[in-house]
């Protein structure tokens, strides 16, 4: 059941065009950037800051997707929970060399983002790795942060954060439940 809205449509939309000048004032431009979206809301998150950064230079970074999903490794009966494990990725463009932002709705555990920055990894030889996501929940279990957040959702561990934007649920809407 819903306990609160934290971002609405026009709060979603300030927060990736705020996104978007943070990236080009941090990397200087467009140059030598290469966007990834990850999974389902990623995908959507990263093609709207691709179209502002467009708005903005007037030149197109290149774009990539990545499928992460949860797996379960049957073998492990000990300690059975899920670890994300890539499933598909489609960066056409030359990894090496690039500025790789990865996209993200949520980041919680960062396990997520790990398996994205090894999947890079075996493609390539990036010069560097960024990330944004639109939720920072916190709970991490690895040592790993974003470099662009829009909006920090300090959320207890029964609480979820649900995502909603247009391209894949009709809607723009970011709230809080609790499970
Ligand atoms: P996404 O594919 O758009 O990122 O993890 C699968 C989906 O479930 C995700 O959609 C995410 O939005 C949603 N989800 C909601 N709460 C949670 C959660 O606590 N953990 C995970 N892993 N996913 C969640
Ligand atoms: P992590 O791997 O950092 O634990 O989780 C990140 C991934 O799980 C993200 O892709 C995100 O979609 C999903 N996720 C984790 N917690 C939540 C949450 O509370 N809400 C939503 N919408 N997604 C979550
Ligand atoms: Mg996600």
């Amino acid at each position: 059941n819903k306990k609160a809205t934290v971002l609405d449509a026009s709060a979603i939309n300030r927060a990736l065009t705020r996104i978007a000048h943070e990236i080009l004032e941090k990397n200087k431009g467009v140059e030598g950037l290469l966007l990834v979206g990850i999974k389902t809301r990623g995908i959507p998150l990263a093609k709207r800051l691709k179209q502002k950064i467009v708005d903005i230079e007037g030149i197109e970074p290149p774009f990539g997707e990545l499928d992460i999903t949860l797996y379960r490794d049957d073998l492990n009966h000990v300690n059975n929970s899920k670890e994300p494990k890539i499933q598909d990725t489609r960066i056409d463009d030359q990894i090496s060399g690039k500025k790789v932002i990865l996209v993200d709705d949520v980041l919680f555990t960062g396990r997520t983002v790990r398996a994205a920055m090894d999947a890079i990894m075996d493609q390539g030889r990036p010069s560097q790795i960024q990330l944004a996501v639109l939720v920072d929940r916190g709970h991490r279990e690895l040592p790993i942060r974003a470099d662009y957040i829009g909006k920090n959702i300090p959320t207890s561990q029964d609480e979820v954060i649900v995502v909603q934007l247009d391209e894949t649920d009709k809607q723009d809407e970011v709230s809080i439940f609790e499970k």
